[in-house]
Order: structure tokens, then C-alpha cells, then sequence
């Protein structure tokens, strides 16, 4: 597996930021941006044919933001876009093609905290007091490199082109619209980071395949790729390269966001981190995106959203085993209900080793 230190400095979008801003300078991501297509009523709506059942279903709104249902009661989200005011995640009639349902989020989750944060990442987990009838897969393996993705955000669609003379080197990104909108790609590269690992895929100049990349408004909704002919959650949007100039002069506000597939030409970096140069080849340089892996921490999630096993389904070993069941019997004696499997009496059918 094709694995980097990511090291190259960027900067921030000003607006977001928080704890992650310390750690991680890349342009916070905010927009589904097409190569293709510059109308922003395209992919606006559930994909089909080769991308159909990609995991548009399973996003919802976390107040201006996405996430992805990933258990009966829990969706995923980006740390970094802080707590949205609104308490609720909302299945929209566009997602489940139906009609807007609003689940309430539980404020007392994880011991008053209200949400799970999974350690050294983007990532946070949130339950809902309701239940959802269906929910993501979350993609466990090793293997994320070099799969077709779809990705899914709420930013605005591209602004004015950016050219070098007479090529056309890519688009200015725009305030978020806060329309979900759907694009696809290639995992490239995986990166390891201040905020754990990160999946990368190139914007490329790649027409006819709804090649996208992410701009302001994007973060937090989900990347699937797809395994054998299930998609499965890979990735949360989390950020893309930025920023832009075309000189390397500090303060004279020239920087600019940009999505670009040819950063050939042009300075990246920011006034206060320094700027680096990109030669113009004939092959392009395109940027990159990127979103918080989910198979580096699927056991970790897992845990969170998996139910404990009830008694019904032990198998108790030992001493510890016996005191248990001890307990279990002086539980029922007191009048405790106790869940049990299916054609299995009380206090038979169990295994002590
Ligand atoms: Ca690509
Ligand atoms: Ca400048
Ligand atoms: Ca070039």
C-alpha cells in the first residue's frame, strides 16, 4: 500500500476553525465541486447506474452540514465543524426519496457529552433517541487505494474559471449553498496526518466521469467506495489544498480558493505559512482532497455503535463466569427481566468452561 507522511504546509479557511485549525492547515472542506459541469442543480439528486445505492441514502443534515447513518442510532460526522445548534440530524425527502424525517440527537450520550469524539482523528459519532431502518456499512479493510468513491457535501457550486494565460487550470470555489450535491473519484493515496490517517483522491481532468472534489461546506459528509457490489463508508470529507496565489507577496490579499487540476503555475500555501511554487509542466499537477479514514478506526467506532451483548447471548468462563451467573439468578429471584434467546428456559443452555 502506497502510504505518505504528509508534510506539506496549507492553510486554513479562516472561517471554520476550531481545534483542528491548530493542527492541520489545509483548507477546511466546504463544496462538491464537477469538473464537468459548472450548474448546480446537477447531482442534486440520488445517483444512478453506476453509482446507484452509493450512500446518498444514508446522509442526513447535522445543521448546515452532512453525516452518515452508521448504526440503528448513531450517524458520523467531522469533528471540526464544531456542534451545530440545531439537536437533530434530518433524513431529507431528497436522501430517502419519501418525505423529511427528523431525528432528535441524544444530548446525554456517552455519559453527558452528547457525541463521541474517536481519539486523534476528525471523527465524531453522535446516537439519536429514534431509530434508523437502515444504515451504512463501515469498510473495515485495508484496501481503499485505487477504488472508484462517491462523495457527498452541501458546498456551492464552482465559481469563475482560473487561467494562466489561455489554460484553464480550474475554478474558484464559492460560498457553500447548502445543497447536497454528489460527485465521484479515485482514492490515490493515503496519508498519515496530525488528525490520523487521511484518504486522498486527485481532482483530475477527467471529463464523463462526475470527477469531483470538495470545497467550503463539504466536511463531514461521507465518502463510500465499493466493494465487490456493496458500497461502504471509507471516508468523512474533512479538507482540500489551499490556498492559491500567483505571486508569493505577503499582504496583499491576492490569495484565493480555488479547485484547481492543474496547480501548475501557481503558489499554494498562505502568507502566514509560507508559499511554495508549482512549476507549469504539460502534465498537469492536479490538487487533492481528503477525508478521515474509517477503517484505521472501525474498531473504535464499532465498539461505540455496537449493542452490548444482553445474558441471553454470554458464554461465561470461570470463576468470573459463575459469580456472573450467580448474580443473574439472584437478579432473578428479585424480579429483574432478563432478556433471553429464543427457546431457551432461564438458567439453561449455557456453556462453562
Ligand atoms: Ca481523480
Ligand atoms: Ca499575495
Ligand atoms: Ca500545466
Amino acid at each position: 500500500m502506497l502510504r505518505r507522511q504528509f508534510t506539506i504546509p496549507r492553510l486554513l479557511h479562516a472561517s471554520l476553525l476550531g481545534l483542528m485549525a491548530c493542527v492541520w492547515p489545509l483548507t477546511q472542506a466546504k463544496a462538491i465541486v464537477l469538473h464537468d459541469t459548472a450548474n448546480p442543480l446537477d447531482n442534486t439528486s440520488a445517483p444512478t447506474g453506476t453509482y446507484q445505492n452509493s450512500g446518498w441514502e444514508w446522509q442526513g443534515k447535522y445543521g448546515a452540514f452532512l453525516g452518515t447513518m452508521i448504526g440503528e442510532q448513531y450517524f458520523i460526522t467531522a469533528q471540526h465543524i464544531g456542534v451545530q445548534g440545531t439537536g437533530t440530524f434530518v433524513s431529507t425527502a431528497g436522501f430517502n426519496g419519501i418525505g423529511d424525517v427528523t431525528y432528535t440527537i441524544d444530548s446525554a450520550a456517552n455519559g453527558g457529552t452528547g457525541y463521541w469524539n474517536i481519539a486523534g482523528t476528525d471523527l465524531r459519532v453522535f446516537k439519536i433517541n429514534e431509530t434508523f431502518s437502515s444504515w451504512a456499512p463501515i469498510y473495515t479493510g485495508g484496501s481503499e487505494i485505487g477504488s472508484t468513491l462517491v462523495t457527498f457535501g452541501r458546498g456551492g457550486a464552482r465559481g469563475a474559471e482560473v487561467t494562466l494565460g489561455p489554460e484553464l487550470h480550474g475554478w474558484l470555489t464559492t460560498g457553500s449553498d447548502g445543497v447536497a450535491r454528489w460527485g465521484a473519484d479515485q482514492v490515490s493515496n493515503i496519508f498519515t496526518s496530525g488528525v490520523g490517517d487521511l484518504l486522498a483522491a486527485e481532482f483530475n481532468a477527467s471529463p464523463g466521469q462526475n470527477e469531483a472534489t470538495l470545497s467550503v461546506g463539504d466536511s463531514g459528509g461521507g465518502m463510500f467506495i465499493k466493494v465487490g457490489a456493496q458500497w461502504y463508508l471509507a471516508g468523512v470529507n474533512y479538507a482540500a489544498d489551499g490556498l492559491f496565489d500567483t505571486n508569493n507577496t505577503v499582504g496583499d490579499f491576492s490569495e484565493f480558493n480555488a479547485v484547481l487540476f492543474d496547480k501548475g503555475g501557481f503558489y499554494e500555501g498562505s502568507d502566514g505559512t509560507g508559499w511554495t511554487f508549482h512549476s507549469n509542466t504539460p502534465f498537469d499537477k492536479p490538487t487533492q482532497f481528503y477525508a478521515s479514514r474509517i477503517s484505521a478506526s472501525s474498531a473504535e467506532i464499532l465498539t461505540i455503535i455496537t449493542p452490548v451483548p444482553e445474558p441471553g447471548g454470554l458464554v461465561l468462563i470461570g470463576l468470573s463466569g459463575i459469580a456472573l451467573l450467580r448474580r443473574r439468578r439472584q437478579a432473578l429471584s428479585s424480579g429483574t427481566v432478563f432478556k433471553l434467546r429464543k427457546n431457551q428456559p432461564a438458567g439453561r443452555g449455557r456453556q462453562h468452561a
